[in-house]
């Protein structure tokens, strides 16, 4: 949160309550829903985000679409699709990546300036939380540093493990 990074900001926070420009949905590639913080989402946007997200057709994994929020306090949702962890060699780090560097260029697109990004592929698709938080922060750092539109990004962590592990990355940012 500082040394020239105040952009980036960690809290403890259920996304679906967040009043940024834009969440980002840790989604599956076929868009229709799940467990987890994509249920979450649904439920609170309601009905017509599953509509929208229909008629996108689904998205490749490492990549991310946009649609409205609906319901939500924010503005867009912005579905991204991580991997599947399946021990680190089938290039889970790079569609990781992906995932926060395309929702990042979608939001800047769309004029969305507040983004918060959930730990992507760190539940049901197990990706081991500390590697997913040191990817997402540099990956975040890298984007924004080409993106001056996006004013601040959250990392919405769901328990204070997460968020320790956060702080921890963020921190190393101003050594
Ligand atoms: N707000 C913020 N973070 C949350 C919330 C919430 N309301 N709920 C859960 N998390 P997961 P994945 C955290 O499993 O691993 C779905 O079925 C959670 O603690 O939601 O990318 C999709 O449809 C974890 O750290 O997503 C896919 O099929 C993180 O969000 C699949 O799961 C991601 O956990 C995607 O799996």
């Amino acid at each position: 949160m500082s040394g020239g990074q105040d952009r980036l900001v960690a809290v403890e926070a259920d996304i679906t309550m967040l009043a940024v420009d834009a969440i980002v949905n840790a989604a599956n590639s076929s868009l229709l829903g799940g467990g987890g913080v994509d249920g979450a989402i649904h439920r609170a946007a309601g009905p017509e985000l599953l509509g929208a997200c229909r008629a996108i057709g689904g998205c490749p994994t490492g990549e991310a679409r946009i649609t409205p929020g609906f319901r939500l306090p924010a503005r867009w949702v912005i579905h991204a699709v991580g991997p599947v962890w399946h021990g680190g060699d089938r290039g889970e780090s790079a569609l990781l990546a992906g995932c926060y560097s395309h929702a990042l260029v979608l939001a800047a697109n769309h004029g969305a300036e507040t983004v918060a990004f959930p730990a992507i592929s760190t539940g049901v698709y197990r990706y081991p939380m500390e590697a997913a938080a040191r990817i997402a922060v540099a990956t975040v750092v890298e984007t924004t540093a080409r993106e001056p539109r996006i004013r601040q990004v959250t990392f919405c962590c769901f328990d204070a493990a997460a968020l320790g592990v956060y702080q921890r990355c963020l921190a190393q940012l101003t050594r």
